[in-house]
C-alpha cells in the first residue's frame, strides 16, 4: 500500500513521483538528427521517492535517488533508469512504507530504523572518475553504480581511505591533471562544524584528506577550485543540534551570520586558509573560476536570501525570495590584500543557474558559460523541480562582453539542467543537451542544441515516451573513458 502523495508543489504536476525503473532501446528522434560525435553516456540524476512522506510532508530533496542515462551511439540513443538501492531504500521496501522522518534529521525516523546507517538517499549528481560511477548526495558517502547497468555496486569510500562520513555532490575535477577535488561538510558528525577537503589522483586512489573548522555549520553545496587556489564558500544557512534533537528541520537562514569565504593555495595546508567575509548572500553553483596571480575569480549565480521553499518556511521567511540583487556575478578576490577589504564584483548575466562550460576550459580563464533562467517574456511560471518555479530559457553567456544568446522551447515549457557535449571536430563549441518539460501535454523531449548557437534552436529532438522528474545534476561521460562492460574486454567492446 502506497498510500498518495501530499497535495504540495514538491510532489504535483511535473513534480508527481515517477518511480519507474525501464529499458527503452532506440528513442524516436522526432527532428533533426543526432550529432555524428555523440558518443558516450549522459547520466542523469533525480530524486524519486519510493513512498509518500512518513510524516504527511516533505521536500522533494528527500527522494530515494533514481539514476537515469542516455547512451549515445552513431546517431541512436537507448535510455534505462533504475533506483539507486541505498539501505533506506532497502528497507522502505522491506516495510512497503516510508520509515523516515523530516529531511536530514534521523531523530525523526521510525524506530525500526533510528541510527542505522545508509540514510542518504544519493539522489544528487552522478560523478564519474577514473572508471567509476558515483551516486553522490551530499549528507553522506556515495554508492558505486555499474555504468552499463546502472546496477548499485555498494558505499563508495575510496577503499577504505576516506574519512570524512560525508561526501560533496560538487566534487571538481582537474581536466589536465585527473585529480578530483572534494569535499565533505559535517564530515564528523550530524550538525558538526568539520570540513573534510580530499585529494584523488587520476587513478582513483585517495591522495590526502585534511580537515578544518568552518565559520558555522553551514550547507556547503558547491565550491570552485582553479589551477592554484582552492574556494571554499560559506552562506547562512546554517544546521544545529539541538533543533535536529528537538525533531525540527535541519537547514534555517540565520540573517546576520555573513557569508565567508576560505581559500587556501592548491597543494597547500588547511593551515593556510585565508577568510574573506561579508553580508548575507545564498549561493547556487558555480560556473568556473580562475586565478590569475594573487587574484582570483570567481564565476557564480547568487541571490539575496535562500530559495529553496521548505528552508524559507522553516525560518519564517515569507513570500517568494528576496532576488533584488540576483545574478550571475564575478567576485574578485586578491589574496595580496587585508581580508577585510573584502571583493570586487562584476555582473555578468541575470539570475539563473545549473550554469556549465566547456570541460577543457575548466579553472582557467575562458569566454563562453551556459546557464537556465526565468525569463517572464517567454511565458507564465510554471513549477518544475525543487525551487518551485522552473527555468524556460538555456543561455549562451559571454563572461568577456555579457552578450547572451538564449533558446527557449516554448511559452509552457521548462527546461531542465542540461550538460555540455564536447565535439570532435576542431574549434567547434560543443552542443547543449537537455530535458525539456512540456506543461500543457505533461510529457518530455530531449533537445541538443549548438553550444555557441542556442538561439538558432535544435539540431536535435527526442521524444520521451515517459515523464521524467526534474533532474538535479548529470554529467556527460564519453565512451572512450568507461570501463568495459563485465566479462568483456575493451577489444570486444569496441569489436
Ligand atoms: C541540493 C540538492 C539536494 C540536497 C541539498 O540542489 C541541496 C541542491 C537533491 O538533494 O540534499
Ligand atoms: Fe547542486
Amino acid at each position: 500500500m502506497t498510500g498518495t502523495f501530499p497535495n504540495m508543489m514538491d510532489f504535483s504536476g511535473f513534480n508527481a513521483p515517477s518511480r519507474v525503473e525501464c529499458d527503452i532501446f532506440d528513442l524516436m528522434v522526432v527532428e533533426g538528427r543526432i550529432p555524428a560525435d555523440f558518443h558516450g553516456r549522459w547520466y542523469r540524476m533525480t530524486p524519486d521517492p519510493q513512498y509518500p512522506p512518513m510524516l504527511g510532508e516533505d521536500t522533494y530533496l528527500s527522494g530515494d535517488g533514481m539514476i537515469s542515462m542516455f547512451a549515445f551511439v552513431d546517431g541512436r540513443v537507448d535510455f534505462r533508469s533504475r533506483y539507486v538501492m541505498t539501505e533506506r531504500l532497502k528497507n522502505e521496501r522491506k516495510a512497503r512504507r516510508s520509515l523516515y522522518g523530516l529531511y536530514r534529521n534521523p531523530y525523526t525516523d521510525n524506530a525500526k530504523v533510528q541510527g542505522a546507517p545508509g540514510r542518504s538517499a544519493a539522489n544528487t549528481t552522478p560523478v564519474f572518475h577514473a572508471g567509476r560511477l558515483l551516486a553522490t548526495k551530499e549528507d553522506g558517502r556515495p554508492m558505486e553504480i555499474d555504468p552499463h547497468t546502472l546496477e548499485t555496486l555498494g558505499e563508495y569510500d575510496f577503499g577504505g581511505a576516506l574519512r570524512s562520513a560525508t561526501m560533496t555532490a560538487h566534487p571538481r575535477i582537474d581536466p589536465e591533471t585527473g585529480e578530483m577535488f572534494l569535499y565533505g561538510a559535517q564530515a564528523g558528525g550530524l550538525a558538526t562544524r568539520d570540513m573534510a577537503f580530499a585529494v584523488i589522483g587520476r587513478d582513483g586512489k585517495l591522495v590526502s584528506e585534511q580537515w578544518f573548522e568552518g565559520p558555522y555549520a553551514g550547507m556547503v553545496h558547491d565550491f570552485v577550485v582553479t589551477k592554484d587556489h582552492i574556494v571554499f564558500p560559506f552562506f547562512p544557512v546554517i544546521v544545529d543540534h539541538a533543533r535536529l534533537k528537538a525533531g525540527g528541520p535541519h537547514w534555517r537562514w540565520e540573517a546576520g551570520r555573513g557569508t565567508h569565504i576560505g581559500i587556501i593555495p592548491r597543494g597547500g595546508s588547511a593551515k593556510d586558509m585565508r577568510w574573506f567575509s561579508g553580508p548575507d548572500w545564498s549561493f547556487f553553483h558555480f560556473m568556473n573560476a580562475y586565478s590569475d596571480g594573487s587574484q582570483v575569480h570567481v564565476d557564480f549565480t547568487i541571490a539575496d536570501e535562500v530559495p529553496f521553499p521548505f528552508i524559507r518556511e522553516a525560518s519564517g521567511l515569507q513570500g517568494p525570495p528576496n532576488m533584488e540583487h540576483a545574478g550571475l556575478v564575478r567576485w574578485t578576490f586578491d589574496l595580496s590584500r587585508n581580508s577585510n577589504d573584502g571583493w570586487v564584483e562584476r555582473r555578468l548575466g541575470p539570475p539563473g543557474d545549473f550554469p556549465t562550460i566547456a570541460r577543457a576550459n575548466h579553472m582557467k580563464d575562458y569566454a563562453a558559460g551556459y546557464y537556465q533562467i526565468y525569463d517572464p517574456a517567454v511565458g507564465p511560471p510554471n513549477v518544475a523541480g525543487p525551487v518551485g518555479v522552473g527555468f524556460n530559457t538555456v543561455v549562451r553567456v559571454d563572461v568577456r562582453t555579457g552578450e547572451l544568446r538564449p533558446y527557449a522551447p516554448g511559452p509552457s515549457c521548462t527546461v531542465q539542467e542540461h550538460v555540455h557535449v564536447p565535439s570532435t571536430a576542431a574549434g567547434h563549441e560543443g552542443y547543449l543537451l537537455f530535458v525539456v518539460d512540456y506543461h500543457e501535454t505533461m510529457s518530455n523531449e530531449v533537445h541538443i542544441v549548438e553550444a555557441e548557437h542556442p538561439e538558432r534552436g535544435p539540431v536535435a529532438r527526442i521524444a520521451m515516451p515517459l515523464r521524467l522528474r526534474n533532474q538535479i545534476h548529470g554529467n556527460w561521460v564519453p565512451e572512450a573513458e568507461l570501463p568495459a562492460p563485465a566479462g568483456v574486454s575493451r577489444v570486444q567492446a569496441a569489436g
